[in-house]
């Protein structure tokens, strides 16, 4: 067997007006949590850092750069805390953050940053974007503006191995394991999966913001009910995330941002982790700060692997074209 500790840190609310120094002390008592429970990887949510400010229209280009992490967000100040600590407890993490680059672009991106290397394994900028640029034109709306605030992301679905997790490594002989990530909407798409599942995946990482009540996005009508959205919206992530750890063979972790942020903008829980079958092993129960933890056993991906999703053996690429076609 090649049994890693995997942890997922669901964040609860994070309001608009919490400072940077609060949410920043809840990660790191997540991270000691883990600790103390012995998780090897513990995966946060998508833009952790701060209140999911893409559902704000933000005019001011000042106020709209504190949102972001500019430089390197293992040793800025605001967010070197979270990989100080990671290193010392030799916990490797992933977390999302709203990133600027150097040269001014601005990306919805994650990474993996390895307590034994001490440094950025691997770095993804979210492929789907979703919501709109222009706003709703009604005051009531649930804004979702990635597409005003973020470009697509430009590295692909890169699937990478992670050192120093196997005890006995490399006496397993399967090699270091093998993960990739992805951000929130991305989980709803089969192509980011399958891209991960060719590279032979054994954990996919992401971390979510998802709305329980945004009808202009994606309700039937403006007058849904709000408890049986966040049903279906919960319905949802738990359907793509299970069917697609199946289809592709692999473990999966989801992390929320969860709760009522500023008191009003619902987002779903739902933190899971899955084994390669679809079935949960553990999940939230909370809307909360909450970690869950689950000893995933990687060589239970070689069923799905060499057998009923054996890539090389029974896929048919020449009736896949239209996928990759505009
Ligand atoms: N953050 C993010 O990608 N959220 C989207 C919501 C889409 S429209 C409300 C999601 O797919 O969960």
């Amino acid at each position: 067997p090649r049994v890693i500790r995997l942890a997922a840190a669901q964040m609860g609310a994070t309001h608009r007006t919490d400072s940077r120094a609060k949410t920043m002390d809840r990660m790191l008592h997540l991270l000691d949590e883990a600790s103390s429970q012995g998780a090897q990887v513990v995966l946060y949510p998508e833009i952790a850092f701060t209140t999911f400010f893409p559902r704000y229209i933000i005019h001011d280009k000042d106020e709209l750069e504190s949102w972001f992490e500019h430089g390197d967000v293992t040793t800025n100040p605001n967010t070197k805390p979270l990989f100080d600590r990671a290193k010392e407890l030799h916990i490797d993490i992933s977390v999302g953050f709203a990133e600027a680059t150097d040269d001014g672009q601005h990306f919805n991106t994650c990474i993996y940053y390895s307590s034994h290397s001490g440094s950025i394994l691997s770095k993804y900028r979210k492929v789907h974007l979703p919501g709109t640029f222009e706003p709703f034109d009604d005051p009531d709306a649930v804004q979702q503006l990635e597409k005003r605030y973020f470009k697509p992301g430009d590295l692909g679905f890169t699937a990478f191995r992670v050192p120093g997790l196997e005890k006995d490594e490399p006496s397993a002989g399967r090699g270091q394991p093998i993960f990739g990530m992805m951000i929130c909407n991305d989980r709803r798409w089969a192509e980011a999966w399958r891209v991960l599942g060719l590279q032979g995946v054994e954990v996919v990482l992401c971390g979510f913001n998802t709305a329980g009540w945004a009808p202009h996005l994606w309700g039937s009508s403006p007058d849904q009910d709000p408890k049986e959205a966040e049903e279906t919206a919960l319905f949802h992530h738990k359907l793509v995330m299970q069917a697609h750890s199946y289809t592709n063979a692999t473990f999966s972790i989801s992390a929320a941002r969860c709760g009522y942020d500023d008191g009003i903008f619902s987002l779903i829980g739902g933190s899971c982790i899955v084994d390669p079958e679809g079935k949960i092993l553990v999940e939230s129960k909370t809307i909360e700060d909450e970690l869950i933890v689950a000893d995933c056993d990687l060589d239970l991906c070689k069923q799905g692997k060499e057998k009923t999703f054996a890539f090389g053996k029974h896929r048919r690429v020449e009736h896949y074209k239209r996928i990759t076609e505009q």
